[in-house]
């Protein structure tokens, strides 16, 4: 007994070193990049930063090599784990989250850029680059999310998703149009493009996880004769976790070299304090007051105790989530902090966290609508509040649907201008400091996951102990099996 006290104490401090090594990565990554460019200095080349930037690559391409096995053997480990009427429930609750928190954070945003107006109505001085359009439709893209949700060959689903591409009209087909119309300048409307689809490379996340609940769902149906697949599913999220506990040990060093890596490759700093620096601070305000009032005020009230604690215990993932700017290679490393550190059910942890990395992302749901709202602001347009509404929606379904949408960055927000009618090249204005911006929207879209597996938790812990205990090793595939045999 004392022996297990020990080693949890020594686990204890070696998570938080981890902490602060993280923390050190950060800072450390910004310092490098500054000392080997000084401001003012002209960025590095592509290929020099790359050598700088290749350890932080490696530690990239491990954690993204989790992500496949990690999210379907654990959503199938955790739903094929629960009663079917307690795994409908959290997964509700979390819905129910995700929905609630999202809201919040574009209300929040369009407060802000509505009231801060960052952009004074002139287009002067903001950097633009080529204008690139698209021809896709908001429906188009839309659809293609929904066919992403059904992908007709899961091996393929592993590697590609689907997208529809429309043809523009040849010379003749457009002579043809304007002959027919009467008019010979006239464009052929994009709703009469000749409609194709293709697979672009990018694994199909959403794909992969409605099959892997639907699945977990069979599983636990089966009971008895499923067993064995819940036991290997079991397993595998097991050692996916083991991994991940190695790989974790990497993200001080991999962390630095990617954020050194990114500043010498800088187009200017100077961006952030010209015109584009009011923007930047109004997304940053509003990242800021969600994350770390609204989502902390909403932990308090419902599971009744301060949030600090259990903040603490992220910071490792935070950090790591800054470091990389993808929530979904810090997936492993949240579920370890979740688990191990604030005690979350690794049914709930499993279950829900895939779903939220996948569908609740509050910083990018944010940071989208105060970038429509400042760009029609840049241009002079007047929105009226039927045209804020619509981009709330639209900003809303963006950051649930990203991961079901090729390319997901530029498409989401080219559909969300497109909804005010403002043209698609216009997403250029505020490149240059997205990839700051997204930095901290990542860390806002973990905490905010984070915080709902936690809230999940404490509103579901009284059925889970119903159910059974349970102490995150293949010893719950024994609970599964009382479960069924009662
Ligand atoms: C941000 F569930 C997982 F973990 F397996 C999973 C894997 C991949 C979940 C999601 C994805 C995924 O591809 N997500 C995705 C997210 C795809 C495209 C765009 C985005 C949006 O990303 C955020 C943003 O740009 O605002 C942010 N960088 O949270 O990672």
């Amino acid at each position: 007994m004392s022996g297990r006290v020990v080693t949890n104490i020594k686990g204890c401090l070696k998570t938080n070193v981890l902490t602060l090594l993280t923390l050190a990565g950060v800072f450390g990554g910004v310092i490098l990049g500054i000392a080997l460019r000084p401001p003012g200095s002209e960025k590095w080349a592509q290929r020099d930063a790359m050598y700088v930037g290749f350890l932080g690559e490696l530690f990239l391409r491990m954690l993204k090599a989790l992500i496949l096995p990690l999210i379907v053997s654990s959503l199938i480990s955790a739903v094929g784990n629960l009663d079917l009427s307690l795994s409908g429930k959290i997964g509700a609750r979390a819905i129910a989250y995700y929905m609630v928190t999202t809201v919040i954070a574009v209300i929040i945003g369009i407060i802000l850029v509505v009231s801060i107006h960052p952009g004074q109505g002139n287009d002067e001085g903001i950097h633009k680059d080529e204008a690139s359009s698209r021809d896709t439709t908001t429906a188009d893209t839309l659809m293609d999310l929904v066919r992403n949700m059904f992908p007709p060959n899961l091996v393929q689903a592993a590697g590609f998703q689907y997208q529809t591409l429309l043809t523009r009209p040849t010379d003749e087909e457009l002579a043809a149009y304007r002959e027919k119309v009467g008019n010979d300048s006239a464009e052929m409307p994009k709703e009469m493009f000749k409609i194709s689809g293709n697979y672009r490379e990018g694994s199909n996340i959403i794909g992969l996880v409605v099959f892997a609940i639907v699945f977990g769902i069979v599983i636990s149906m089966m009971k008895k004769q499923g067993e064995i697949l819940l036991q290997f599913f079991t397993a595998m999220s097991e050692a996916m976790m083991y991994l991940t506990r190695i790989v974790i040990w990497l993200s001080p060093v991999g962390v630095c070299f990617l954020i050194a890596a990114k500043i010498l490759e800088l187009e200017s700093f100077s961006v952030l304090l010209g015109q584009l620096g009011m923007y930047f601070l109004t997304v940053l305000i509003g990242l800021t007051v969600h994350g770390f009032v609204v989502l902390l005020l909403l932990y308090t009230l419902v599971v009744r105790k301060l949030p600090f604690g259990f903040v603490a215990n992220i910071v490792q993932p935070l950090a790591t989530a800054f470091g990389t700017s993808s929530s979904s290679a810090t997936l492993p490393l949240t579920i370890a902090a979740l688990e191990e550190k604030n005690g979350v059910d690794p049914r709930i942890a499993r279950f829900v966290l895939p779903i939220g990395a996948t569908i609740n992302m509050d910083g990018t749901a944010l940071y989208e609508a105060v970038a429509a709202i400042f760009i029609a602001q840049v241009r002079g347009v007047t929105l009226g509040l039927g045209q804020i509404i619509a981009i709330s929606i639209t900003a809303t379904a963006a950051s649930i649907g990203a991961a079901g949408i090729p390319q997901a960055g530029l498409v989401t927000m080219v559909m969300v201008l497109d909804t005010v009618g403002l043209p698609a090249g216009d997403v250029s204005l505020i490149l240059a400091v997205d990839w700051l911006l997204d930095r901290f929207r990542t860390t806002i879209n973990v905490l905010g996951d984070s915080l709902g597996a936690g809230i999940v938790n404490h509103l579901s812990k009284r059925e889970l102990e119903k159910m059974g205990a349970h102490d995150g090793d293949v010893i719950k595939v024994e609970n599964g099996i009382e479960a069924t045999q009662m």
